[in-house]
């Protein structure tokens, strides 16, 4: 790219570059893209004694503490009931460190004395079983990256005026882990299900005693008891000692401190399935059951609260997931959705995980709006806000996955608009 100019490489409007901008030697020099300093002399106190030493548990930098969950908010007159949001603005790569994962609690985190706790198989099984956690660590285990997503989440991006948030406090209901565990299938297989078995109903040892039902088909498909996050036993926010976790499906099915699971031949219709998550129509129906998040996609960067510096050329950077698959394809548009380019995926695109992708863009200081748009392997593709309001009833809140557009005005601030 010797002597190139930005100019040669763009690949759609408004200073869209060619995604493989990055990856070329040299861009830095030839794209006008160095922000380094020359080199420095001098020697840095911290270099003059020896560090602090050895800590039991690792923390993050000081200098980053204003990386934490965003939005905490619980319902009045409680203190646990309610989310927390995981700051994916400031996040890069696809897996979330721990600390951050968002935080759904329908009634608090339960304080559970491992050594007690117990899982039940019953219902439609030849023999009824229990399991405590020491059991279960000697069964067969496997362990997978996978993205979890509260089946609320973006649910603010309904309101009738573009929220003025960041993109964790519209979006940070979604995470992503190395889950590891016990295949379910396993623990039912020992039990014997039933032949006119076909669900199952989940429910978590906390005081909300939530419970969902489960088709068996997924259970015996790709559902784990998660004993392990991130290579650590669960957090106590997260479903310590154990959870059910159904790759690619609603957060809310994937039942945190796993207690019982019951064989039946029917849904069980209980609270949790039938006062929430149906997705109510504009002609008076519903939609019971949805179980696979749809396919979305969200710019991380450039996004609220991360204002841009000077004209130049910039990294736009974001994270795709569809609950049916892989990702296939991220496209970003830097023309308010006249013209596309396709992103760069980073090389782990994983099926039902977070897909990190990158573009690189010359901002020229003026006014734009930014949008991604995801296709998944089965060829779904992202809608627009508009595609998915259309025939939804005005009280309908679960599952939007809509095109997310965020205008960046000249002094290089970015906030939400609906495009
Ligand atoms: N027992 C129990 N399981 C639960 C919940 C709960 O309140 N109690 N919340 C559900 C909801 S609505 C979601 S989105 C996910 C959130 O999981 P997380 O808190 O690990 O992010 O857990 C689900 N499992
Ligand atoms: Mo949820």
């Amino acid at each position: 790219m010797q002597d190139s100019k930005p100019g040669e490489d763009y690949v759609a409007g408004n200073g869209l570059l060619d995604r493989r901008l990055f990856l070329r030697a040299g861009v830095g020099a030839s794209a006008g893209l160095l922000c380094a300093h020359a080199v420095g002399q001098e020697r840095e106190p911290w270099t003059r004694h020896p560090g602090a030493p050895m800590a039991d548990s690792g923390a993050p930098a000081k200098h980053t503490a204003h990386i934490k969950r965003l939005g905490i908010s619980s319902q009045a007159g409680t203190t646990g009931t309610g989310v927390s949001r995981t700051p994916l603005e400031h996040l890069d790569g696809i897996i979330t460190p721990s600390r951050l994962h968002f935080e759904r609690h329908h009634s608090g985190i339960p304080d559970i004395d491992p050594a007690r706790h117990r899982l039940y198989i019953t219902g439609l099984v030849k023999r009824p079983l229990s399991f405590s956690l020491e059991s279960l660590l000697r069964y067969p285990a496997v362990s997978r990256i996978q993205f979890l997503e509260c089946s609320g989440n973006s649910g603010g991006m309904l309101a009738p005026e573009p929220r003025d948030a960041s993109c964790g406090e519209l979006h940070g209901l979604v995470s992503a882990s190395e889950w590891g565990g016990v295949p379910l299938s396993v623990l039912l297989e020992e039990a014997g299900v039933s032949k006119n078995a076909s669900w199952v109903v989940a429910d978590g040892a906390d005081a909300a005693m939530m419970s969902r039902s489960v088709p068996l088909r997924k259970i015996m498909d790709d559902a784990i008891v998660a004993l392990y996050q991130n290579g650590e036993p669960l957090r106590p926010g997260n479903g310590y000692p154990m959870r059910l976790f159904l790759p690619g499906w609603e957060g809310n099915m994937c039942v945190k401190w796993l207690r019982n699971v019951q064989v039946t031949a029917a849904p069980a219709m209980t609270k949790d399935e039938t006062s929430r998550y149906s997705d109510l129509a504009d002609n008076g129906r519903a939609t019971l059951f949805s179980y696979p998040m749809g396919v979305k996609s969200l710019i991380t960067s450039p996004s609220p609260g991360l204002a841009m510096g000077p004209a130049g050329i910039y990294q736009v950077k974001g994270l795709a997931w569809s609950g049916s698959g892989r990702i296939r394809r991220v496209e970003v548009s830097a023309d308010g959705g006249k013209s596309w380019a396709d992103a760069a995926l980073d090389d782990s695109v994983l099926p039902m995980n977070l897909t990190r992708f990158r573009s690189a863009w010359h901002w020229n200081g003026e006014p734009a709006v930014i949008l991604s748009r995801a296709t998944d392997e089965h060829g779904e593709v992202q809608p627009t806000r508009e595609q998915v309001l259309a025939g939804r009833a005005s009280n309908s809140f679960y599952h939007y996955n809509g095109i997310q557009a965020w205008a960046i005005d000249r002094q290089g601030w970015v906030r939400n608009v609906y495009a």
